[in-house]
């Protein structure tokens, strides 16, 4: 049966508080005319940026969860994972992938693990060493540029040149992914500026978004980034365009927050900025890289 709205598998943790993982996940692709069918793979208070938060890890529960949809028959458009507890979650949603891809799904994976350098307080090696294979599975991976650099076992380096990002980008995609966007990626040249870069193995593109410097980093803009691809991407935009989607509504939503009183930790007013989500991309700013 063709469906009218497209369906999501989204494995992700739900963070009470401070706008990440399942908590803009939904939204955004709802907005985006999504159905979202959500895989918990762990509650907690808030995102583990904020001292004290409780972790109540999903994993015994994940398989009964599965095995519903499973006798159900469930068929998904896309499979989309981010936030994983455990070592043994990652090999569970690498089964979930095996056994809910009859129907081809779109399998986009964020390989959620690490910033500025570090891992997260919940991440380990082992989990770094099984991230690489889950995302063998991947035809779109969004790791940010701490995550690509722990994937490739590279040096977390800011001077590094684009030509190395290239390479690391084609490397990534070796491993797996016909798609490989890497976000937060230094520009050495223009201190403290970012972007995007993305590369397409299917036709050898490269491609490049700037992104404003705002001095402030909020927690879940990679979760609010990958969630806006992966919308864009279901509704059939262009790589290129998915990439203008996202660092737009990205920059719109910081910059709807820098500048009021509003704690870094609590993320960004996605509230204010949901609506843009319908609007067409009026300018577009992507470059080709040769
Ligand atoms: O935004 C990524 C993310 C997702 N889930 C949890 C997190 C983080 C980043 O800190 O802590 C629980």
């Amino acid at each position: 049966m063709q469906r009218t709205v497209n369906r999501v598998a989204a494995i992700h943790d739900l963070s009470g508080f401070g706008r990440s993982s399942l908590s803009v996940v939904i939204p955004i692709l709802s907005t985006m005319g999504v159905e979202v069918c959500a895989v918990p793979t762990a509650v907690l208070s808030s995102h583990t940026d904020i001292e004290g938060y409780a972790f109540l890890d999903l994993t015994d529960y994940l398989e009964e969860h599965i095995n519903h949809w499973r006798k159900l028959g469930i068929e998904f458009d896309c499979i989309y994972s981010g936030f994983l507890g455990s070592p043994r979650q990652i090999k569970i949603v690498s089964k979930f992938i095996d056994d809910f891809s009859s129907n081809n799904p779109l399998v986009v994976i964020d390989p959620v693990m690490a910033d500025n350098g570090m891992l997260y307080s919940t991440m380990t090696m082992e989990m770094v060493t099984q991230m690489r294979e889950l995302i063998k599975k991947a035809d779109i991976i969004t790791p940010n540029f701490t995550e690509a650099a722990f994937l490739l076992d590279e040096e977390y380096n800011l001077d590094i040149t684009e030509k190395e990002v290239k390479n690391w980008l084609v490397r990534l995609s070796e491993m797996g992914p016909k798609i490989v966007i890497i976000t937060s990626v230094p520009e050495p040249d223009l201190s403290k500026n970012t972007s995007v870069i993305a590369y397409n193995r299917e036709d050898g593109h490269f491609w490049k978004v700037r992104c404003v410097y705002i001095p402030a980093h909020y927690p879940g803009t990679g979760d609010i980034f990958a969630s806006v691809i992966v919308g864009s991407i279901l509704q059939k935009d262009s790589l290129p365009i998915a990439l203008d989607r996202g660092v737009q509504f990205i920059t719109a939503a910081i910059r709807a927050t820098y500048g009021t009183e509003y704690p870094v930790k609590e993320g960004v007013l996605l509230e204010r900025v949901l609506g843009n989500l319908k609007l067409p991309i009026l300018v577009s700013s992507y470059e080709v890289l040769d």
